[in-house]
């Protein structure tokens, strides 16, 4: 159907009321229907009768300062419940403004639908003011876009793009010519499907094959990712019963307690040079949920195993030997059954536990090292030190990164949210006020440099606008760090990324935050723990020691 030409004939009154709704309203019902409970954006004249239908219903719009923010927080929410984050912008500037939060879901693999407003559509493809070929625009980023070209469209469209993000663990997109929404459309919202997939079952013999491998060991290491979350315990029994080394990669940071006596830190920039000496000198790995390995810190000649519930995730950035699609859940388990009573390589566990007193040692040397302005080290202890057993930490993207991943010991119950593969400055804010807004009894912090906060610092009120008590804790060294310290090891100026701040807490107070003020860690415990327990947002400001990040190569990423 052409749009409005049926229009007249669709009169309410003359067909079953179940029927007929708006395209709005639909698609709003449609969204109600599989769980949604929140859509963050920034109003624009292409989707007005969408928040008309919005504000009919039980989701929430959440209005933010800037679509970036919005995609930001959409990808949060689906990082920590699993669930599908949505956002909308306008047409034009509100579509380019959502893609860097959009390219954060996108590499690291968490379902977001992005629903953008298009001009008229009788303007489509003409010279209109903000008109831009959409489906164009996201294709890199998108595993499925659309334009809704009739009213009649509107539940098979939603229902794909929705269904596809979920299963992909993907962004989709979906664009509304603005004239569509308050057409009338005839059919019914789709309840979502009862999804029972089955188990999957190995057969022995695969999994036979693996434990065969393992077997062959003498220097066994597990590296776990996020993947791996469900199935925290069972990466501890595995490494018990093989007798490995355990090493985290960084969206893994925090779901692992810490006092695991096989733990040795992460790999990459803010990992343990001991995780890397341990790799070095592996003989077989077995990578569970994770496929994230930073280049350079592949071992040559250990055989790899590689478990991942995506047979696409299996060997695309280094060689494996052996991939396992499925949970990590059904699969270790199953390892621990067929390795148990397996004798281990005690020479290699007295080595590991070596390598853990001195990555230790030099943990505890950097984390306590007092004065003014802090050691960032000092900082994330601090942190360490004062949030909550169960906190969820949602860390920006700079040296305070590193920092965190090289000193912070989690109690295994915090979750911890990065922009982990797209790697943007500006995710810590708009995170940690969807995580808040999500689980308003969870307590959540936001580490953020100060050029990260710089970036979304407009939003610090909507952190007011909806009493969201958030800590946001400014690691301020005066300079765009982690870019400097490349400068500075690849002997480049230095042009740039020094930075010319606001007072952060006359910002946040302005903004209506309660703001401290730390500059010598004497204060630093204290201070964090009052900010922690006060009940609206708070940001605390603390003046850091500008160091270059130990190790710092040019190359890395
Ligand atoms: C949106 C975006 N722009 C630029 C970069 C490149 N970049 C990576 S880290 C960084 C510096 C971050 O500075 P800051 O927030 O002050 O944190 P610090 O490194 O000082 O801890 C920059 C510019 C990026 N990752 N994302």
């Amino acid at each position: 159907m052409i749009p409005g030409t049926e229009q007249q004939s669709l009169q309410a009154a003359t067909l079953p009321t179940m029927q007929i709704m708006t395209v709005a309203d639909t698609f709003v019902k449609q969204l109600e229907a599989w769980g949604v409970q929140r859509i963050y954006g920034v109003v624009g004249d292409t989707f007005l009768d969408f928040l008309d239908a919005v504000q009919r219903s039980s989701i929430r719009f959440v209005a933010v300062k800037h679509e970036g923010t919005a995609a930001f927080m959409a990808s949060a929410e689906a990082k920590l419940t699993g669930r599908l984050g949505v956002c909308i912008a306008t047409s034009g500037p509100g579509m380019a403004n959502l893609m860097n939060g959009l390219g954060d879901a996108d590499q690291d693999r968490v379902p977001v639908l992005a629903i953008t407003g298009q001009v008229p559509t009788k303007k489509i493809g003409t010279d209109t003011k903000q008109y831009l070929d959409q489906q164009v625009f996201i294709e890199p980023l998108a595993a499925y876009s659309a334009l809704l070209a009739a009213p009649d469209a509107t539940v098979e469209l939603l229902t794909k793009a929705i269904h596809t993000a979920l299963e992909l663990g993907a962004v989709t997109h979906l664009s509304v010519p603005k004239d569509l929404w308050a057409m009338l459309q005839t059919n019914a919202v789709r309840k979502r499907p009862q999804m029972v997939k089955g188990v999957l079952e190995f057969n022995p013999q695969d999994v036979g094959q693996a434990a065969a491998i393992m077997k062959t060991a003498k220097q066994p290491v597990v590296v776990a990712g996020l993947g791996a979350r469900e199935a925290a315990a069972d990466v501890v029994r595995l490494c018990e019963t093989w007798g490995a080394g355990l090493i985290l990669s960084l969206g893994a940071k925090g779901m692992i307690d810490e006092n695991c006596p096989q733990l040795l830190g992460g790999i990459g920039k803010g990992g343990s040079p001991q995780a890397s000496q341990l790799l070095k000198k592996a003989d077989v790995v077995l990578l569970a949920g994770d496929s994230w390995w930073p280049e350079g810190y592949v071992p040559e000649s250990a055989r790899l195993i590689q478990i991942d519930y995506a047979a696409a995730n299996i060997g695309t950035r280094f060689h494996v030997e052996l991939g396992l699609v499925g949970a990590t859940g059904q699969v270790l388990p199953e390892l621990v059954k067929r390795l148990a009573g397996q004798e281990k390589n005690e020479q290699w566990l007295t080595y590991i536990g070596r390598q853990r007193a001195k990555w230790q040692a030099q943990v505890e040397q950097e984390a306590t090292t007092e004065g003014t302005p802090v050691h960032p080290a000092r900082l994330v202890r601090a942190l360490q030190n004062t949030v909550a057993k169960d906190a969820v930490l949602c860390v920006d993207t700079g040296d305070h990164t590193v920092w965190f991943n090289r000193i912070f010991a989690g109690s295994g119950e915090q979750q911890t949210l990065f922009s982990g593969t797209w790697r943007s400055m500006g995710f810590g804010l708009p995170a940690a006020m969807a995580c808040q807004l999500i689980e308003p009894e969870r307590q959540v912090v936001a580490l953020v440099g100060d050029g990260c906060l710089g970036m979304t610092l407009a939003d610090l009120s909507t952190a007011v606008r909806y009493n969201l008590p958030i800590t946001v804790v400014v690691v301020n060294n005066g300079n765009l760090q982690m870019e400097t310290d490349r400068q500075i090891v690849g002997q480049h100026t230095t042009l740039g990324s020094d930075l010319t701040n606001p007072d952060f807490v006359k910002v946040a107070e302005a903004c209506g935050l309660a703001g401290f003020r730390v500059t010598d860690s004497a204060e630093l415990d204290k201070t964090l723990e009052q900010a922690l327990a006060l009940p609206g947002p708070v940001l605390v400001d603390v003046a850091t020691l500008p160091l270059t990040f130990p190790n710092t190569s040019p190359q890395e990423g």
